[in-house]
């Protein structure tokens, strides 16, 4: 893959990172009127600002109606300052000057979800980061510019709740119809992290009383007929609340901490101070309407939010290229928090998962970009998997390092020395080095540079030393982007175990980071070095990068005899499942043989069943068409994966057959259970029917309908829906319309009905335009849309067919409409070049014919990224 000049972004449009400049002048304080009436909304603004360098005084500004400016109570007139589409400069501004600037805005046909905009029909809200807080007023909307803000909310009474961050300090009537509410946020924060809601919501209330004896008060704000779904938000919110002041030290610093949950929202959830906006998949969870799947992430999302208030508010970005400071360090805290809610091993795996299926992909394709790029043209397209994955993995790494004592120190020190600061990468590292007394100034390394890095390791056992010696090589591909690449610092974790007794040894190496462990870890940083280990009695099976320490491609030779030891033996359940993945990827993509893996798989499931249901449920992971088709860099043909993958599992279900009935039948989900294990036990149940199913088992179809009927669990549920109507069973059409009216009014829910379907292997063109003309079809919801987009990409197959003009057109129609979404969607198609001819013909085609169509920064830079391979 060549990657050429941007062929459709001119360069002036580019923001770089060297760039950067300190703001010339900082708010003190800001006041914040908002009117919302029915066709328009008033916003009345006072900021006292003070000169702080050179410049002149900029306040950025888009689709503002200017109504009047004043400067220090003089009324401008249209000779003394500069409008154009993105800023507003006063000329000749005092240093100190106290601003009062009039704007009209439109929540109520804002389609963009950006800003101040109108979500559903008694709701509005605000979603400003990164740069949504100028389409409110006019301001120095960057996150390095921290004020005080005081906002007054004013709106009909048929509005009941009018929330703003911080504290209620005053409400009352302005007339018989219309109220407001006053609000101080005492702490100083960046306009990114303002919000207000303005609704008819009910509310669940309860309360936390922190390790510091400050009783906050926590309410969490969605529809009425939902209120029931929001306690296991309201209790991951307590948990997560004591478990930073347990790992950080760090007590939550207002009275009151609120969340507002609504349908019409571009991404998971924001952590606006103390006034957190939550997507409602994020929020609602509840075991009838949404998925086990579902559920955990709404604890992991509730999770990071909160984390939020001390990585990203309190301590916050300089800039915008610093955005993994933030959310690298927060994925990482809730990645933390996940382990303790369940089995450590499996939510190490879920992340993996996704990293693998998204952030490697990303890296390897025309999107790569360091977790801290040094140009982009629209921010809003580096909300990806690289700056929260790749970065939550650095953070990993470094904590792997130090160990947990010395990470705390570290971030102790960065807590003390930041606290209320906007700060960069260079700092946190900094504080981190200084905190723990170990110098990790060379990961920085891993924060500037694109792709995800080869890790080369060979073994060799020496019996009459007594050695085994592991020789290491890494390489990353090379970007034209990004020249002078540098070895980054690996930390591989590693284990030896006696291949005939599938015992554990202790480690005998001078060069690991902690000696004489049986769990250790070797940092290796240079382009090549080589181990030895001592005191080893037979020629070992090494374990390597164990609970996947590094985001690396790792190549070593083993054999699948060597995985399938692994697969049984490791104690390490993350590397049992790297095991199988190795495995299942040589069968799929190298034509070896499955007995290897079903011998081993039949040799370890029946204790593990037992023990650990969730961990042997991942062990059938299978890797998905996609995931494979990202394996391949040139002439990928997804009819072709497609195939081998249906062979294989048509040989698992045969070969697990009479397994898998006798397993299906002995588990009983009404048998009480902690929920990880019960979720464990539904997710088997769910696989070992749809291999039920595929053996071509007659009585699968009626046990995936008497499981359907006999549940109450959204999880079963959808297991049989899934397998009825994925295998076109003669109940598949009842059980969607049962499915219908059981979940009509329940958005979470009919998400996924619309996702089953359009997930269907045999979905057609015909297929997914009857669902996005269903009349619960809604383009102006990103969630449903996601159901539909999402089904369909289940299957590449679709995707690089009939898909590729589906995903074109919403690109298209989102551009003006949802311009983030619209970019979204669009990546989606970002490896065509990888396809093998005509198709990667007909995609460049479908792709260049957009280019003149598109006007939004946000999918003119995807587009044009995608269109830079040769
Ligand atoms: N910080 C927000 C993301 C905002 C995305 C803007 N396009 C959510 C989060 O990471 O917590
Ligand atoms: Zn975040």
């Amino acid at each position: 893959m060549n990657i050429a000049a941007n062929p459709i972004i001119e360069a002036d449009q580019t923001v770089y990172l060297k760039d950067y400049q300190k703001p010339s002048y900082l708010v003190d304080s800001v006041h914040l009127d908002i009117q919302v009436y029915a066709d328009h909304t008033l916003v009345n603004s006072k900021l006292v600002m003070q000169r702080q360098a050179v410049g002149n005084l900029v306040l950025l500004g888009r689709d503002l109606e200017l109504k009047s400016l004043h400067v220090n109570g003089h009324l401008l007139s249209e000779n003394e300052y500069q409008l154009d589409t993105e800023t507003l400069t006063i000329n000749n501004a005092p240093d100190l000057a106290e601003i009062e600037i009039s704007v009209i805005i439109h929540p109520e046909t804002n389609t963009q979800l950006e800003g101040l905009y109108l979500a559903g029909s008694d709701l509005f809200v605000t979603q400003n980061e990164p740069e949504g807080f100028r389409k409110i007023t006019f301001y120095p909307d960057r996150p390095d510019v921290l004020s005080v803000f005081t906002t007054r909310v004013e709106a009909d009474k048929k509005y009941p709740v009018l929330l703003a961050n911080g504290n209620l300090i005053e409400s009352g009537e302005v007339n018989s119809e219309r109220h407001y509410t006053l609000w101080q946020d005492p702490t100083k924060k960046p306009s990114y992290l303002f919000a207000c809601v303005i609704g008819d919501l009910a509310v669940l209330k309860d309360h936390y009383v922190t390790s510091e004896g400050r009783n906050v008060a926590l309410e969490i704000y969605a529809e009425e007929k939902d209120i029931p779904k929001c306690h296991i938000a309201m209790e991951a919110l307590k948990h997560s609340m004591r478990w930073d002041e347990e790992h950080y030290g760090r007590p939550y610093d207002l009275d009151n901490y609120m969340i507002v949950a609504t349908s019409a929202f571009n991404m998971g959830a924001m952590e606006n101070k103390g006034l957190n906006i939550f997507n409602t998949s994020c929020v609602l969870a509840d075991e009838e309407y949404t998925t086990d799947a579902a559920i955990m992430r709404v604890q992991s999302v509730i999770a990071h939010e909160y984390f939020h208030n001390w990585t990203g508010n309190r301590i916050t970005c300089r800039d915008w290229f610093q955005l993994c400071l933030k959310e690298g360090l927060t994925v990482f805290r809730d990645q933390s928090f996940s382990e303790d809610l369940q089995s450590a091993a499996v939510q190490r795996i879920d992340d993996v998962a996704v990293l693998k299926a998204h952030q490697f992909p990303e890296d390897s394709g025309p999107l790569s970009h360091p977790p801290r790029p040094d140009h982009f043209v629209e921010i809003n397209n580096f909300y990806t998997a690289t700056v929260y994955e790749k970065g939550a993995e650095i953070n990993r790494m470094m904590a792997t390092l130090l160990g947990k004592d010395k990470f705390r120190q570290g971030t102790d020190e960065y807590f003390k020395r930041h606290d209320g600061q906007a700060v960069t990468v260079e700092d946190w590292v900094a504080a981190l080095t200084a905190g723990s007394g170990i110098d990790l100034s060379n990961f920085l390394t891993w924060y500037n540079q694109p792709g995800t890095p080869k890790l080369e390791a060979q073994g060799e056992y020496n019996p009459t030393a007594q050695t085994y010696t592991l020789s290491f090589k890494q390489s990353l591909k090379e970007n034209s982007k990004y020249p002078n690449l540098k070895a980054v610092p690996i930390p591989v974790a590693l284990a030896l175990f006696d291949a005939q007794t599938g015992e554990q040894l202790v480690l005998h190496s001078a060069a690991l980071f902690e000696n004489e462990v049986k769990d250790g870890v070797y940092l290796f940083d240079q382009d090549q070095a080589t181990i030895v280990f001592t005191d080893v009695k037979t020629a070992p099976v090494v374990s390597l990068l164990r609970n996947f320490s590094a985001p690396v491609n790792l190549e070593f030779n083993y054999s699948d005899e060597d995985l399938a030891f692994l697969l049984q033996f490791e104690t390490n359940g993350f590397n049992q499942w790297q095991a199988t993945q190795a495995l299942l990827e040589r069968i799929l993509l190298n034509d070896h043989d499955a007995e290897v893996y079903i011998q081993a798989m039949k040799d370890t499931l029946p204790t593990l069943i037992e023990k650990d249901p969730l961990l042997a449920s991942r062990l059938f992971d299978v890797p998905t068409e996609g995931y494979l088709g990202s394996r391949i860099d040139v002439n990928y043909n997804p009819s072709s994966i497609q195939e081998k993958r249906n062979t294989l599992l048509n040989r698992l279900a045969n070969e697990f057959g009479t397994f898998s009935k006798e397993t299906y039948l002995a588990l009983d989900p009404q048998v009480q259970r902690e929920f990880s294990q019960a979720m464990g036990v539904r997710a088997l149940k769910n696989i070992l029917l749809a291999m039920l199913a595929r053996q071509g088992d007659q009585s699968a179809f009626v046990l995936a309908e008497k499981q359907y009927n006999d549940t109450s669990n959204m999880s079963e549920r959808l297991g049989a829906l899934r397998v009825l109507v994925w295998n076109d069973a003669p109940q598949a059409s009842a059980v969607l319309q049962d499915f219908y009216h059981r979940f009509k009014d329940e958005a979470l829910s009919m998400d996924q009905w619309f996702m089953v379907q359009a997930a269907h292997p045999n979905a057609n063109a015909d297929s997914i335009k009857a669902l996005t003309q269903h009349e619960d079809y809604d383009l102006s919801i990103p969630n449903r849309i996601r159901a539909v987009s999402g089904g369909l990409n289940l299957n590449p197959v679709n995707t690089w067919s009939f898909g590729i003009q589906h995903f074109i057109d919403l690109a298209q129609y989102l551009d003006e409409k949802n311009p983030i979404i619209g970019s979204r969607l669009l990546q989606v198609l970002s490896r065509w070049y990888t396809l093998a001819e005509p198709q990667r013909t007909d995609v460049k085609t479908a792709l260049e014919a957009l280019k003149p169509l598109v006007k939004s920064k946000n999918v003119s830079e995807t587009l044009s990224s995608m269109l830079s391979v040769e």
